[in-house]
Formats: C-alpha cells, structure tokens, sequence
C-alpha cells in the first residue's frame, strides 16, 4: 500500500474538518490543518517524512501527529479517521465536495436545516432558506447551486424538466431548419414519468442526411454517440441523451406508437395483434408482408379493436384491457386549473408578499390564492407565531375587498408534529379557511411510527389536505417508510384532501397512487408549493402526474372553481 504526500495531507485536512464539525476545541483542530499545510510543502519522500515526523523533527508535527502519519504511512488507512467518518451521514462528504463550502457551513446545514444529502441541500437552495442562513446569502447560495450543478454525479436519469428544457433547445433547431415534416417527442417524456433516462425524438423528412447534420452539430451537443440516416444519438453538455430516429411517412404512426412505448405496453399490444392474426412492430401493423396504412395512432388503435389510449396512461398497467370496453374520460388539462394552492409568502420563506402573490395570480387568469405558509415548529423556514398570523389575516381581508372577485384563503402549512398532531391549538387552527398538513422533520421513524403519525394528522378535523405525503425528493432522498394505503384509506374516511406537489423535485402524491385515490374519492388539488411568483408554472408537472393517475378536472380539486372550493372549505371546518 503506497500513500502519496497529497493524500496523507487531505487525510489529516479531512480530519481537522470533522474535527470542526463535532465541535471539538480549536487548538486541536489547528493542529490538524497546520499539519496538513506543512506535509503539503513537503518536497521529500513518503518515507522521510514518517522518519522526521517520528524522529521529531518537524516543526509542528507533535507525538499524536507523526503516529498518525506513520498508520497512513505503513497501512495506507487510519483507523481514527474512519471512526470520525463514521459519526456523520456520507452524504455529508459530498457536499464538502463543492466549491466553496467549508467545515463551518456544512457544520450550519447539518444542524440548522438538517441537510445530510447534495439532493436535500440543493432543494434547500431551491427553496432559499439559505438566504437568511448565518454566514451565507444569496450569492453564496447561488454559489452552492452552481456547484452541485458541477459536482452532481448524474444517477442516469434525470427530473422531467432537463428533458424538457433539452428537447425544447434540440426541437426548435430542427424546426428551424425546415427539413423534417413531422417532429415528435416519444418515449417516458412522451408518457409525462417523473424522470427520464433520455429524451426521443421521432422525425420524417425528405432530406434525412441534413436533418442528421443539424441534429449532431448543435452547439450544446457535446458527444456524438451514433450518426446514421435513421438513427443518430448525442449527449448534450448536461449529460442528458437524446436520440433522434427518421422514418418515412406510412411509418410515422407505428413508429411513434412503439417508441413512445411504454415497453410493457408494447408487449400487450403485440400480444393482442397477434391473437388477432396481425404482427405489430415500429415498422407497421401487417397482415402477412402487407402493412396496414395508418395515418395516426388512433388508426392502429382502433384496427385492434381499442378506444385511442391518451399517452399517459401507457404503462402496461391495465389501460389496453381498459381501451377494449371504453373511452377514456378526458383527463384533466393545464387550461382547467383554476386557482393556486399551497404558496409561501414572504411571512415565511417565499419571496414576495400576499399582495405580489395574489396580483400575480390574479393577472395570470386564476379565480384564488389559497395561502399557505410553514406553521411555527419549522424555525428554519421562517414559520409564523400566532401574532404573525393575525397580521397576516388583516392584510388577506384588505386584499380580499380590493381584488374582488378574485379571492384569497387564509391557510396554513402546518407541520405534523411527531405525535400527529398539528402546530397550533385549535383556536388558531379554527381562524383559518383551510391547512395543509406536512411532515417536515423527524423522517427517520419506522413504518408503523409514521404511518400512525400520519393517519392521525389526516384524521384531525382542522386538516384540510396532506402535503407531499411522501417526503420524497426525486433522485436524491427517498420517502420516509410509509404504509400509503393506510393514509389513503384514513383520508378517504376523513374526507381529507391529499395534493399533488407539482414541485419537480416532489411530484408526491406518486401518479401510481391517484387512481386508487380517485377511486375512494378523495379529492386531489395541483399545487405549486411556490416560493415565488415563478413557482406557479410547476403545475404543468402536477397536471403531468395527475394525467398518468387517470384525474379528470372534477377529480382536482384546484380545477374546481372558486365558489365551490370555498364551500368544500367552509364544509371542512369543524
Ligand atoms: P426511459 O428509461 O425514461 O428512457 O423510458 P423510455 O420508455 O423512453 O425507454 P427507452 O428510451 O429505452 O425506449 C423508448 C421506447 O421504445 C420504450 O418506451 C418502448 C420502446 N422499446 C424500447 N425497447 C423495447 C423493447 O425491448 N421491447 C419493446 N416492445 N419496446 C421497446
Ligand atoms: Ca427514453
Ligand atoms: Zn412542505
């Protein structure tokens, strides 16, 4: 085992870290980083520094020190440096890995905002709490964005909007170009999944060598994995793939039917050709050698027998046996929202005011604003203490006279405490119109624990809707341990709403959980959870989500109009 002098100085620099973040005394800690510095400059061998440490020699390098530099030295490990490691979460060591972030401010991540992960810290950024964080501020929050952005190490898939924003780049270039007729996006982006492993894209065109030309030369195509006149595959600076197929025109619709997939459902589909004497490929529907013209994918549908199914609902999971018998109901659209729920004010940790909120969404065509800030356990996001909420209140009931028609709710994102029960006592809870419940802390209880945790949140007559029930953040930490057909079937006999956190990153209630909900009526509203004005365009992503569980307009809530949102409110209240 051969230790390089970089590596024993990182070791023990990494030592004084942990040092740091335990809190031990600063003479200590000095010592460690001293040490480091030395061994840094060091211009001999491994060996010679282990023998003038030992002899002691060095300036600096004391007994406790120059035995550690021997460990390193001979084992090429250090015992003591594990232990220290091992008291902290691993995620912790990642992000010490950006630019910028020392000792001291993991030290304040991990006690004020519990952040232990890269993904927990950049949706802390996401949702500024490092704004007003001691020793950081807006620029160094930007900073630390941009550094996870950097040392992010992509899992292979990635959150719906990277394709989105990937696809919309590589589609208005091939749009431009004038060279393909038809230009489609398929696969998982197609079918609106949270994540994606890359994005396809599906063309005709007469000139197909061109159009592969203007694809592979974009300026943010970083790698040309494949370059053909059918196929070509590229990598973009961000990491994420996208492939392009040409075909021509009579193969269009089978081929845009089979890559926007999902697999499973094509196997059911070949399966049904088959038992119905046809072969079902990319290339067609056949009868014997001779393809059936189809001009869309309705035209293939119906051939098998089946009612068109939306591309959402594609996943093998009961939709073709569906489409055999019936018309699928008309899912709900981005258009039928018709008012914003769940957004945080500057009263917490949104950015803009009820007023800058409340103008914002009645310009953009809503009928309401149903208010919702962190509740007073959540310290670290600013949560309101009773008095904040009578100021608050005020400020609503001028408004509400101003903005008429246009009507704001007072609500609430209260936490749900460790025993279930909510952040206030009822007389506050009573004055408002309605409360999201959350869990925002405390994720490490077993199953039965949060379960029941959350069951009695849900059963509270003051909770109106559950929040992001999972806890979930997409790609970097998973949902607490959760028995989620026990809180379904809790709120269904409580007549709690559950949301669906239009978040990106969130995206909980998971679609494969609304049709169960749906079907025991529990209503669903969309939210932003908007921190800003910005915030409010998410709920495209929740409508997504909402789409692949199968929710038409009357199953969500937030599509319903004003008049009966405030009497299902009203209905609520104990
Ligand atoms: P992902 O992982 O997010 O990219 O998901 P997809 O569904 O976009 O998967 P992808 O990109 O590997 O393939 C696109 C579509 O092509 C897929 O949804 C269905 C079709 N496909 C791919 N491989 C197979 C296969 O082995 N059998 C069948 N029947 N279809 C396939
Ligand atoms: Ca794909
Ligand atoms: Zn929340």
């Amino acid at each position: 085992m051969t230790i390089s002098i970089k590596q024993i100085a990182e070791a023990l620099e990494e030592i004084a870290m942990l040092l740091d973040l335990k809190g031990e005394n600063t003479f200590k800690i000095r010592a460690y980083e001293n040490a480091s510095r030395i061994i840094r400059a060091w211009d001999g061998s491994v060996d010679e520094l282990a023998e003038q440490a030992n002899a002691g020699q060095i300036k600096g390098i004391g007994k406790a020190l120059s035995e550690k530099i021997d460990t390193l030295v001979t084992d090429g490990s250090l015992p003591y440096l594990d232990e220290l490691r091992a008291e902290f979460p691993a995620g912790l060591f990642e992000i010490l890995r950006i630019p910028g972030l020392g000792a001291k401010k993991v030290k304040v991540l991990y006690e004020q905002l519990h952040i232990t992960t890269l993904g927990e810290l950049e949706y802390a950024c996401l949702e500024n709490r490092l704004i007003d964080l001691k020793g950081f501020g807006k620029k160094t929050q930007d900073n630390i964005l941009a550094g996870i952005k950097r040392v992010s190490q992509y899992s292979g898939r990635f959150r719906y909007p990277v394709g989105e924003a990937a696809a919309k780049t590589i589609l208005s270039a091939l749009r431009k170009s004038n060279l393909a007729q038809q230009l489609e996006i398929g696969g998982s982006m197609r079918r609106r999944k949270e994540t994606i492993k890359d994005v396809d894209i599906l063309a005709t065109s007469t000139k197909p060598e061109k159009l592969m030309d203007v694809f592979v030369k974009h300026p943010e195509v970083n790698e040309v994995v494949a370059h053909g006149p059918t196929k070509s595959s590229v990598v973009l600076g961000n990491g994420i793939a996208i492939d392009l197929r040409v075909v021509t025109d009579e193969q269009f619709a089978p081929a845009l039917m089979y890559f926007t997939g999902s697999k499973d459902h094509n196997t059911i589909l070949r399966g049904l050709a088959k038992k119905k004497g046809y072969k079902l490929n990319e290339y067609g529907l056949f009868k014997g050698e001779k393809p059936f013209k189809a001009k869309s994918e309705d035209d293939i549908y119906k051939k098998l027998g089946l009612t068109t199914i939306p591309p959402e609902l594609r996943e093998g999971l009961g939709e073709v046996e569906y489409a055999m018998e019936n018309e699928f109901p008309h899912l709900v659209e981005v258009d039928d929202i018709k008012g914003i729920m769940h957004a945080h004010t500057n009263f917490s940790d949104g950015a803009n005011t009820v007023e800058q909120l409340a103008r914002a969404c009645r310009n953009q065509g809503f009928q309401y604003l149903a208010i919702s800030d962190h509740s007073q356990t959540a310290a670290y996001a600013g949560g309101l203490k009773p008095d904040d909420i009578k100021r608050q209140h005020e400020q609503i009931d001028c408004l509400n006279e101003a903005l008429a028609p246009f009507r704001i709710f007072k609500g609430i994102e209260s936490d749900i405490l460790a025993d279930g029960s909510l952040d206030y006592d009822d007389k506050v809870l009573a004055s408002f119109d309605f409360v999201i419940a959350s869990v925002h802390s405390l994720f490490k209880m077993d199953e039965k624990t949060m379960t029941a945790r959350i069951v009695r949140a849900v059963q509270n007559p003051f909770t109106t809707v559950l929040g992001h029930p999972t806890g979930r953040l997409l790609l970097s930490r998973d949902g607490y341990p959760l028995n989620l057909s026990a809180v379904l079937e809790a709120a269904a006999e409580a007549g709690t709403a559950i949301e669906i956190n239009a978040h990106p990153y969130r995206l909980d209630l998971d679609w494969r959980y609304c049709r169960k909900a749906k079907e025991l009526g529990i209503p669903i509203p969309i939210n932003p959870d908007a921190h800003e004005i910005e915030g409010f365009d998410h709920i495209r992503y929740g409508v997504g989500v909402a789409r692949k569980g199968w929710l038409t307009a009357d199953d969500v809530m937030t599509a319903w109009d004003v008049d009966r949102i405030a009497d299902y409110f009203a209905r609520r209240k104990p």
